[in-house]
């Protein structure tokens, strides 16, 4: 008999037996004949630590990782019997702590970062840096592998553009894919000036024209200067105000002369005596 129909006789105890008679499945590990298995690795869900990751069906000392470590498996345990210990483990050192560029010069700037391992198993290793606004990279993320052909220290390095002047802190993060702790992490200062825009002397000037302010001569002197600029001011409008009324006087003495004209037209004075 075979009641699911998966090929597994119903008989558990018999050769082929169906470890789970009234389910379909397809497990074939552990003797876990006829039960589901959802990534199909053969090991049943029941049987299995991660019951969708195909690569992983194990995990011992039961920190999340799975046993299998090989290359491209899904969270490898690359320290299976040791539940502190999971991802691979690296020390990353940078050729710089502090990068100084006058922009007046270059804009352009390099440093290199290794990273070395004790790891014993192979993995992959992502070495990234965050883009920021001061600067553009030209690749933000190295990919390396570790495995028995390429040692246990290898070297990448990044080059950047640098965009305006300011300060800023590169972080250089390592970690293994997958993992959320990363192995290990750099800072780099990247200090960008330029020297065409000579910034000192300007705060040279700024720090007299400060401390002249703070002058009592000085002040007195400031005092003195607005109060003849107002003055000036005061003269200019009164002197404005006197040629106003000039203006209305010599219309009026005008009109006064038009007017005598027109009188002395209309009442013409008499002849001149014959005597
Ligand atoms: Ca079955
Ligand atoms: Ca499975
Ligand atoms: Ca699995
Ligand atoms: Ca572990």
């Amino acid at each position: 008999m075979d009641s699911d129909g998966d090929g597994y006789g119903d008989e558990s105890d018999e050769v082929d037996g169906d470890a789970c008679p009234t389910e379909f499945g397809t497990a074939t590990a552990n003797n876990m004949f006829g039960c589901p298995d959802a990534d199909g690795d053969t090991y049943a869900d029941s049987d299995d630590a991660f019951p969708d990751e195909a690569t992983q069906h194990s995990d011992v000392d039961g920190d999340g990782w799975g046993d299998n470590d090989m290359l491209g498996s899904y969270k490898p345990d690359h320290y299976p019997n040791d539940p502190s210990r999971n991802s691979a483990e690296g020390e990353l050192v940078c050729s710089s702590e502090e990068i100084e560029i006058d922009i007046a010069m270059e804009t352009s700037f390099t440093f290199s970062c290794t990273l070395s391992t004790d790891t014993e198993s192979a993995f992959f290793a992502r070495i990234e840096w965050q883009p920021m606004s001061i600067f553009i990279s030209s690749s933000t993320v190295k990919a390396l592998t570790f495995d028995d052909t390429t040692g246990k220290t290898q070297t990448v390095t990044f080059s950047g553009t640098v965009l305006k002047t300011g300060k800023a802190n590169l972080l250089i993060v390592t970690r293994e894919p997958g993992s959320t702790v990363p192995m290990d992490t750099h800072s780099i200062k990247l200090v960008v000036t330029n020297s065409t825009l000579d910034a000192d002397s300007d705060s040279a000037f700024g720090s007299i024209l400060q401390q002249g302010l703070e002058n009592p001569i000085a002040q007195a002197f400031i005092g003195i200067l607005s109060l003849a600029l107002l003055m000036g001011l005061l003269v200019m409008r009164g002197s404005k105000k006197n040629k106003k009324v000039e203006e209305a006087r010599l219309l009026k003495k005008e009109e006064f002369l038009r007017q005598r004209q027109l009188q002395s037209q209309r009442f013409p004075p008499p002849p001149p005596s014959k005597f």
